[in-house]
């Protein structure tokens, strides 16, 4: 829809700007000229963008952008969503907020150390030169960022804060160090959160399968709040459901019951996890995850046995290497014991199943295959019993198996609890089960608790501390001082692929000496997740340069919580999680009073390059430099915004681009041409309906800021404006120049948000003297807005004949008269009777003719 727009006035009516007779002698359009010039002007000026103190009085408005990885180069990505941002901040200030706008870098991360594996350049070198290279395309953008305030998390200053909440956390229980089964990834050379792995494979490295290693590793207790970051999404109206949706899965709440099931003449106990305790009596089976402990057990005196659990290991691995874990049928082999259910005293057969999940709820589970899918097809394979208990409540007939339902069925066959609904039993046997000491309710999460360490080196070092001298527990980890933070990463560092971290073999940095008896210790070597850092940036940008504490919690209080966050959805689980928990944990330790980090999210869709995602392997990537030295950096953000809604993925078009510079050379051309000075007087019919677009396409357009952003349509009605006042320009600039003067400046403060250069030159012309960016956002006069006429299009037999026109506010009565006594009506109602004459909803009419 979009494109049929941009043709119809970009394209098509583009031919007519390059005559002289619309550019009327005036200078032509020069983007080159006008931006860098305003560049300059805006990069001189450190107030210009800068929020107000938190004290200000005025409303305030915090529009944030997720901050960019500092790799060199902003890809056209950035360009879309920093261009959404940046109208809105704009729109914010016009409407008389104090708005809080931006920008930092997301500094560590692997990519600097594999560049200074590839070029001998120092990781920080080169990110610290990436990054000024990104600022400069950001200026030259003409980004509304507050540079005051910016936040480069490879720095002590931000990064000795990662530090102080480590130890924070550690202090209160949600920093811990285990050891366990964690992801690694071979090429990264480190530990891999769950989050950062995808299908089997490292984020970053799509074609690398992600390893399992026993490794002792720290871990932030996220799941202490796994309620709480449930229970939040509630609330998060603002957020699209969409994001909500996949936080809950990834949660992954599970209420359920723990079954104990006593093995026969041997001590152990396989205890289940079960939501259905409801089906217990048609428990048939027993099923073991192969890496399960009593699995293990049984294999030890059972060779066979244990060759089997060590095949079906391999077979998953193997599955696991192909990528299709999901697709492995599903296989198991009898461990030759039994087992009780507790519930009927009935001795089950115990299995080890390669789809019982290790470390999901216990590892175990009992198998109920009337009434579950996946035991049904593993019965069903191995000739288990498949045995009913529950039914739809008064049904006549059996329903196919395996029937699942719970919310209309009984139980039957199940001893004393026989007829009771499903819901009911899953409670009552839950407790029952609790009462005799055999079972427990209970909730399962499939969240984690966030491994943080990795073995690299450009990351926040973990301050934490190893005694060697011998006089303390050398196992046991020891905070390093508060006073001793920020704990520096060595700067000349030799930069290797080895496994280890990379900090291990810098001596200068390992050794150090113990905070309880003095004497020698060694330092923790691992770095914190780059996640750690994304999680709580936001904040520190309200007060960038505090070298006491985080922040001012005041000045939090002020600003949070965001207003606007917008960014890719990619990040829906990793930083839109961690983040959440850390402010839970910041609220927690007093620091702010805010629940969550941002009121209102927003994600935008992909830019796209013929029909594929852009990457350097397909070279389908637009460079925005070469855009922004063709057409400006106005045409290729105000493209970015108008080629498609902002969450919907956007396919690249160059020649929309260049449409779009037609359009804004159009505007310049109209806005430069001073008008003749006119001899005033009564404004005209044309002056009217010029007033009456100008009014309504500034309510529209601030309709659109503050509802859905269909910066497409927005921009859209911005043409249709320009083209309106082409239309009427000869007339209405000499006859009523005060309509005419009021309509070039609204229309220099409607694309104000869009393309700020034009907007800045133009007003100087039609401008009060100040920065049009502070200019109050026009208002629209709601009765200069009012159609004084409406038309009502007239069918007869269905068919479209002819539309009149009418005082607007008619009633039926008089369209109908009006529609009726209508030339081209009558006409076609000639020597014909007509039956009927329908009027609908005052906007159509329609003759039914015989
Ligand atoms: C008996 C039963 C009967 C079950 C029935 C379901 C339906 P969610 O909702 O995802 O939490 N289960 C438990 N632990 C498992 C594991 N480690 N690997 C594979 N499956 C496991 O799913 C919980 C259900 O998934 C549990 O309830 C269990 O099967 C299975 F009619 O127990 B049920
Ligand atoms: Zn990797
Ligand atoms: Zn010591």
């Amino acid at each position: 829809m979009s494109e049929q727009i941009l043709d119809e006035n970009g394209g098509k009516t583009a031919t007519t700007i390059e005559t002289s007779a619309e550019q009327g002698g005036a200078q032509r359009y020069a983007p080159a000229e006008i931006e860098p010039r305003w560049q300059a002007v805006w990069d001189a000026d450190e107030t210009l963008y800068a929020a107000e103190p938190h004290d200000s009085g005025k409303p305030k408005y915090y529009c944030l952008e997720m901050l960019p990885y500092p790799s060199g180069q902003l890809h056209i990505g950035h360009v879309r969503n920093y261009a959404i941002g940046d109208a809105l901040a704009r729109f914010m200030w016009m409407r008389g907020h104090n708005v809080l706008h931006p920008m930092g870098w997301d500094a560590f991360g692997l990519p600097a150390e594999n560049a200074a594996l590839k070029n001998h350049v120092p990781p920080r070198e080169w990110t610290l030169s990436n990054i000024a290279a990104m600022r400069k395309q950001f200026q030259r953008l003409g980004m509304s960022f507050d540079w005051s305030s910016e936040v480069t998390t490879c720095l002590p200053d931000y990064y000795r804060w990662n530090q102080w909440f480590f130890l924070k956390m550690f202090e209160a229980g949600l920093a811990y160090r285990k050891k366990s089964k964690v992801n690694w990834c071979p090429k990264c050379c480190t530990v891999l959160a769950n989050e950062q792995v995808i299908n089997g494979r490292c984020w970053r490295h799509e074609d690398t399968l992600v390893e399992q290693r026993d490794l002792t590793q720290w871990f932030l207790r996220i799941t202490k709040y796994a309620d709480q970051l449930l229970d939040g999404l509630d609330k998060l109206e603002g957020w699209p459901e969409k994001v909500r949706t996949m936080q809950r899965n990834w949660i992954g709440r599970s209420e359920g019951t723990f079954v104990d099931f006593n093995v026969v003449a041997s001590g152990e106990t396989v205890k289940v996890f079960t939501t259905r305790v409801d089906t217990i009596y048609g428990a048939t089976s027993v099923q073991l995850a192969p890496e399960h402990p009593v699995a293990k057990a049984f294999a030890a005196t059972n060779p066979e046995l244990a060759a089997q659990i060590e095949e079906m290991l391999a077979q998953q691995k193997a599955a696991r290497e192909a990528g299709d874990i999901g697709a492995i049928e599903k296989h198991g082999v009898a461990t030759g014991r039994f087992a009780v259910n507790p519930f009927n005293g009935e001795q089950v057969p115990v299995w080890v199943a390669n789809y019982i999940l290790a470390d999901y709820g216990t590892g175990a589970i009992m198998s109920v295959p009337a009434h579950d899918e996946r035991d049904f097809e593993f019965a069903s394979k191995y000739g288990l019993p498949i045995r009913r208990s529950i039914a739809p409540a008064g049904a006549t007939e059996e329903p196919a198996l395996p029937y699942t339902g719970e919310a209309e069925a009984v139980l039957i066959d199940s001893g004393e609890w026989t007829g009771m609904a499903c819901l009911e039993a899953q409670e009552k046997m839950a407790a029952f089960a609790k009462a005799s000491e055999f079972g427990t309710p209970t909730v399962t999460y499939r969240l984690k608790d966030w491994g943080v360490s990795r073995q690299r080196y450009w990351g926040t070092p973990i301050p934490m501390v190893y005694c060697t001298s011998g006089k303390c527990d050398p196992e046991q980890p020891q905070p390093a001082p508060e006073n001793s933070l920020p704990i520096l990463l060595p700067e000349q560092i030799a930069i290797t692929q080895e496994g280890g971290s990379p900090l291990g073999r810098v001596p200068e940095f390992v050794n150090t000496t113990c905070p309880t008896c003095g004497g020698t210790a060694r330092r923790e070597t691992d770095t914190m997740d780059t996640f750690v850092d994304s999680s709580w940036y936001f904040y520190r940008y309200t007060d960038s340069k505090n070298t006491t504490a985080p922040f001012d919690s005041e000045k939090v209080a002020y600003w949070f919580p965001i207003d606007q966050y917008i960014g890719g959805v990619e990040h829906a689980i990793l930083h839109l999680i961690y983040s959440r928990f850390w402010t839970k944990v910041m609220r927690d330790l007093g620091l702010i009073v805010n629940d969550e980090p941002a009121e209102r999210l927003f994600t935008q869709g992909m830019v796209i390059k013929d029909g594929a995602k852009m990457s350097k392997s397909r070279g389908n990537v637009i460079s925005p430099d070469l855009m922004i030295e063709r057409y400006g950096a106005d045409a290729t953000r105000m493209y970015a915004l108008f080629a498609a809604p902002p969450d919907r993925d956007l396919e690249w078009q160059e020649e929309g681009v260049a449409g779009i510079s037609r359009f804004l050379s159009r505007v310049y051309t109209l806005v430069r041409r001073a008008p003749a000075a006119g001899e005033g007087g009564e404004p005209g019919d044309a002056a009217r309906r010029l007033q009456r677009k100008t009014h309504q396409t500034i309510a529209k357009i601030t309709w659109d800021f503050d509802g859905r952003w269909h910066f497409n349509t927005t921009i859209a009605a911005i043409m249709q404006l320009v083209n309106e006042a082409y239309l009427v320009e000869a007339e209405v600039a000499s006859t009523s120049p005060e309509i005419w003067g009021e309509t070039m400046r609204v229309l220099v403060q409607l694309i104000a948000p869009f393309a700020p250069y034009l907007a800045a030159e133009l007003w100087q012309q039609v401008g009060d003297g100040g920065v049009v960016f502070r200019s109050p956002w026009p208002v629209a006069n709601e009765e200069m807005a009012k159609e004084d006429e409406i038309e009502v299009p007239v069918q007869v037999n269905g068919k479209l004949v002819t539309v009149v026109r009418l005082a607007a506010g008619s009633d039926e009565a008089a369209i109908k008269e009006a529609a009726v006594a209508d030339e081209k009506v009558t006409g076609r109602v000639v020597g014909k009777t007509v039956v009927k004459v329908i009027v609908v909803q005052g906007k159509l009419v329609n003759l039914v003719v015989k």
